[in-house]
């Protein structure tokens, strides 16, 4: 391969890298990650550079003389980790042995390399870090552990010349595609997320602690997920501000969190590369705006890669209220539509499954749970407008919101509205959001009954798509129109 394109396919892999990839990083202001060295190192006997089975170069062995390791070492690998990959992803080696390993991270957020037999080297952000690794005769596959890493393609080999070739993809050390996940019955029972949608907060600047908390979360029966979350549930917790507050958001990422995480608010004015960078295990950050423009907002997780995170859990609304406010109204609802792409029991979503280019999501719910609302239904009065503020945080499947047996009034979806009092005495049946669009709707009940929530889109409301506004005492009068 000459030099020129070599370049080329360097270039190739980070434009790849950076389209995965998503603000990250303490407090760097980087647009892109800078291009790794992909030039090999000196021939040595021992060992030689193999032809390109990727896109990505080979590597090649650095003269065990130089390795600052014992007489056994036959000598040093070294592989480069962008957000998300690794360069390169195959090396090839002259004979079996130990080998020193050398990863040097050139992205923003922490990155392993981690081998079957449990050998993980770690480097953060912009460190190189070293160990060893024994290479048997058949070669050895890596990857990097860190939770959606691999299936984002950071996986790779070590061939040793005149050996098969190891596929990267073996099912060890990573997460694997959860095709057949069984209900666990010892799984806690879901907790309930409470549908009410918050007061707008008092006063015009607004100090907001938002914590990051990984955990475990059941969502639906027998079925629990190892979710990153804002403040501890699924949604994050709703905020409502006026038009114009000033909005001073806390993030912090505990020294208990295994993962980078940042957050990116729709409802800000910022750069991506500013306040949305991300912060490691143990720090915060301050990030600040004023709230310019009304509507229903997305904030969410915006660190490599941003599907998994958001698929996680990372996701919650912000209501900001119009000019001269919302009419006050009893009955406020926030629900929050999502996805969950089930991996095993306990660990986090498949990014494999959320991924895919149809993809077909185990469960969509409102607010983080699967037929919470079937379970217990929210409770209204009957004749009264009802107000629900409505958020597809996806992250990938459309809303077709609707509630059965009543009409909107109102709707007010990315900032058009149907009035109640239009000319031409219009309704609407069903509200259609793309993921991180949001809509108010408001309707009343015109009898006491059962009133299902569901997304329209009806092959999902046998996947925990449906919830029931129960009016009155439950039971139908069927009152004279
Ligand atoms: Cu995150």
């Amino acid at each position: 391969m000459n030099g020129s394109r070599r370049r080329v396919l360097g270039v190739i892999a980070i434009a790849l890298a950076v389209a995965a990839c998503t603000p990250a990083s303490a407090g760097r202001s980087w647009t892109f990650p800078p291009v790794p060295s992909i030039e090999p190192a000196p021939a040595v006997p021992a060992a030689s550079a193999a032809p390109a089975a990727t896109q990505a170069p080979a590597a090649s062995v650095a003269p065990a003389a130089t390795a600052a390791v014992g007489g056994d070492v036959l000598g040093t690998l070294e592989i480069t980790a962008v957000d998300l990959g690794f360069q390169p992803t195959n090396l090839t080696v002259d004979a079996p042995g130990t080998y020193a390993f050398a990863l040097k991270n050139t992205g923003t957020i922490v990155h392993d390399v981690t081998f079957p037999d449990g050998t993980t080297i770690t480097a953060q952000a912009g460190e190189t870090a070293t160990g060893s690794v024994a290479i048997p005769a058949e070669g050895i596959s890596f990857l990097c552990s860190i939770p959606g890493h691999a299936d984002a393609g950071m996986k790779g080999s070590v061939t040793v010349k005149g050996s098969a070739a190891t596929s990267s993809s073996d099912s060890h050390g990573g997460p694997a595609p959860a095709l057949d996940i069984q209900p666990d019955p010892a799984a806690p029972a879901p907790v309930r997320y409470d549908p009410t949608a918050p007061a707008v907060l008092d006063g015009d600047v607004h100090d907001i602690d938002l914590v990051i908390e990984e955990k475990t979360m059941t969502v639906a029966t027998g079925f629990v997920v190892g979710v990153w979350t804002f403040g501890g549930t699924v949604p994050g917790p709703a905020i409502r501000v006026h038009l114009g507050d000033l909005v001073r958001i806390h993030l912090k990422n505990p020294i208990t969190s295994k993962l980078p995480h940042s957050v990116d608010f729709h409802s800000s004015l910022v750069a991506w590369n500013g306040p949305m960078t991300s912060i490691n295990p143990g720090e915060e950050k301050l990030y600040e705006f004023r709230a310019k423009y009304a509507g229903v907002w997305m904030y969410h997780c915006g660190t490599a890669p941003a599907l998994h995170h958001i698929a996680n859990g990372m996701y919650g609304m912000m209501i900001v209220e119009p000019k001269g406010g919302l009419e006050p109204l009893e009955n406020e609802y926030a629900l929050v539509q999502s996805e969950w792409y089930l991996g095993e029991q306990g660990q986090p979503v498949s990014l494999t499954k959320a991924a895919a280019g149809a993809p077909s999501p185990d469960f969509l719910v409102f607010n983080g749970v699967a037929d919470q609302y079937k379970d217990g239904p929210i409770e209204i009065p009957v004749g009264k407008r009802i107000r629900v503020f409505l958020l597809d945080a996806g992250p990938n499947i459309d809303s077709s919101f609707h509630i059965v047996g009543t009409i909107f009034s109102r709707v007010i979806k990315e900032g058009v509205e149907l009035s109640p009092d239009n000319a031409g005495g219009w309704g609407s049946q069903a509200v259609d959001l793309s993921p991180a669009q949001g809509a108010i709707v408001e309707f009343e009940m015109a009898d006491d009954g059962l009133y299902p929530i569901v997304t329209h889109a009806f092959n999902f409301v046998g996947r925990g798509a449906l919830g029931l506004f129960k009016a009155g005492d439950g039971e139908p009068k069927n009152p004279q129109q």
